[in-house]
């Protein structure tokens, strides 16, 4: 078979496969990603993300990596295709790369189908072995990835927003085309819940200037019920970034007073 066939036949049988597996998934709403076919026989693979920073506020930027990991009996992965889908009233997609495995030389390609990213927080992110030998799978952890460069919305409102590879809900799954047999393989999603604080200086809770032992204490009083704090102030207790001025919070601000830490 012809090169240029044999990549038709991959990109085909990529897309009857999600089609399938979207029709199947309709049918049953319990569908997981580790219940479905990749895990049951033959292959399985992940991916996993990760981000440059936990917490998060207007105006910042940071970097989303997209890994393919775990990739178990398989005979290397020629293609993946992720899907995507992030926060747009608090994200917005600047620009992104892909990683190919070194045995993938020149052929590796990228196809990013983001024309949706700003209206529907949402994109493709694909790798493609355009090369004739298909025993040039990839099988290590990070051999394909993405690096993704995200901003936070000036607009965006404090609280937690996601950034999910999808496989479990309306939309389709992850998956890959294994090397030789051409065989789609679904692997598992990943979900990414990042903290954005409001606008106050993180830790100052009363907003006198300073973070120190005051601040702390008015933490713990709001925590017990002896003390109301506005949102604003809410915001700026929550140094952890984990949704609650609690306890936890009043003692990183205590580190910090005490110069154990140097940053929330
Ligand atoms: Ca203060
Ligand atoms: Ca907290």
């Amino acid at each position: 078979m012809k090169r240029r066939t044999l990549s038709l036949v991959l990109v085909l049988s990529l897309i009857i496969g999600l089609f399938c597996v979207t029709t199947v998934y309709a049918a049953s709403t319990t569908a997981k990603g580790n219940a479905n076919p990749a895990t049951v026989g033959e292959a399985s693979f992940k991916i996993e993300l990760t981000a440059s920073e936990a917490t998060l506020k207007a105006g910042d930027e940071f970097t989303v990596e997209a890994k393919v990991v775990d990739i178990t009996n398989a005979k290397g992965l020629l293609s993946v295709d992720i899907p995507l889908s992030f926060d747009k009233a608090k994200f917005e997609l600047v620009s992104y790369t892909a990683k190919f495995p070194a045995v993938w030389g020149n052929y590796g390609k990228s196809f990013g189908w983001e024309a949706s990213a700003a209206t529907e927080g949402f994109l493709w992110l694909r790798s493609v072995y355009d090369g004739e030998d298909f025993t040039k799978g990839a099988k290590a952890d990070g051999d394909i990835s993405f690096t993704l460069n995200f901003k936070v919305l000036e607009t965006a409102s404090a609280g937690t927003a996601t950034i999910e590879a999808l496989n479990s809900d309306s939309r389709l799954f992850v998956a890959a085309a294994e090397a030789t047999t051409g065989k789609v393989l679904y692997g598992d999603g990943a979900k990414l819940a990042l903290a954005i604080r409001g606008d106050g200086v993180v830790g100052d809770v009363n907003g006198d200037g300073g973070i120190d032992s005051l601040d702390a204490a008015a933490i713990l009083q709001y925590d017990a019920g002896l003390k109301d704090l506005d949102s604003k102030q809410q915001a700026a207790a929550d140094v952890n970034g984990d949704g609650y001025a609690d306890a936890l919070d009043s003692a990183r601000i205590l580190q910090y007073d005490a110069g154990i830490i140097s940053k929330f």
